[in-house]
């Protein structure tokens, strides 16, 4: 205890559904393109508003190939979140990215550590709403059994992250309780 609280998530997802770009949107407050990425790219960001003013996130963002995916467990046993992106707008991918989402969430998180959804891209008119994508890839399922929510947002206007790592925060928060930690 003491100190300024930190926590560790884990960002996931296909290939293309803009986990650098929030990343970076997260870390510099500004809109930044990036490289597809090779293995992974992390920053510690410091939230300056909201629930969680002051608590930094070591935010692990797991490139999506399908080379990379046995990977992602592994990191999920030192993680205390995962954040999980999809393409609002690639309906095609939905399906892919329920698979993904179910196989990490049931059988790939030994701790049960929470899991948050972002349903990204909301600014594309083709995008699904987040109701839509939560049907899509499974939320509303894996949310009888497990702590798994969805929030929306636009990476590229910053839109809707601030509110997901105030969720994220929250439902780490109720997580380590659960378990009596106080990593
Ligand atoms: P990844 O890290 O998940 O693989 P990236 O994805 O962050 O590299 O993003 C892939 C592409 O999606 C990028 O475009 C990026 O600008 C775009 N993108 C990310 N978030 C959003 C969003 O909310 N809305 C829109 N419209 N585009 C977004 P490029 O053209 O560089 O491939
Ligand atoms: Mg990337």
């Amino acid at each position: 205890m003491g100190g300024a609280p930190s926590v560790q998530v884990v960002m996931v997802g296909l290939e293309g559904t803009g986990k650098t770009t929030i990343l970076y949107r997260l870390k510099f407050g500004q809109y930044t393109s990036s490289i597809p990425t090779i293995g992974f790219n992390h920053e510690k960001i410091e939230i300056t508003e909201g629930k969680a003013k002051g608590v930094t996130f070591t935010v692990w963002d797991i490139g999506g190939k399908d080379n990379m995916r046995p990977l992602w467990k592994s990191y999920l046993r030192s993680a205390d979140g995962i954040l999980f992106v999809v393409d609002s707008s690639d309906k095609e991918s939905m399906e892919e990215a329920r698979i993904e989402l179910m196989k990490l969430v049931k059988t790939q998180n030994p701790h049960n550590i929470p899991t948050l959804v972002i349903a990204n891209k909301q600014d594309l008119r083709e995008s699904l709403p987040p109701e839509e994508v939560a049907k899509a890839v499974g939320v509303s399922e894996l949310s009888s059994s497990h702590a798994c929510q969805l929030l929306s947002s636009c990476a590229v206007t910053g839109e809707g992250l601030a509110d997901a790592m105030d969720v994220m925060y929250d439902m780490i928060r109720k997580w380590k309780k659960g378990k009596g930690k106080n990593r």
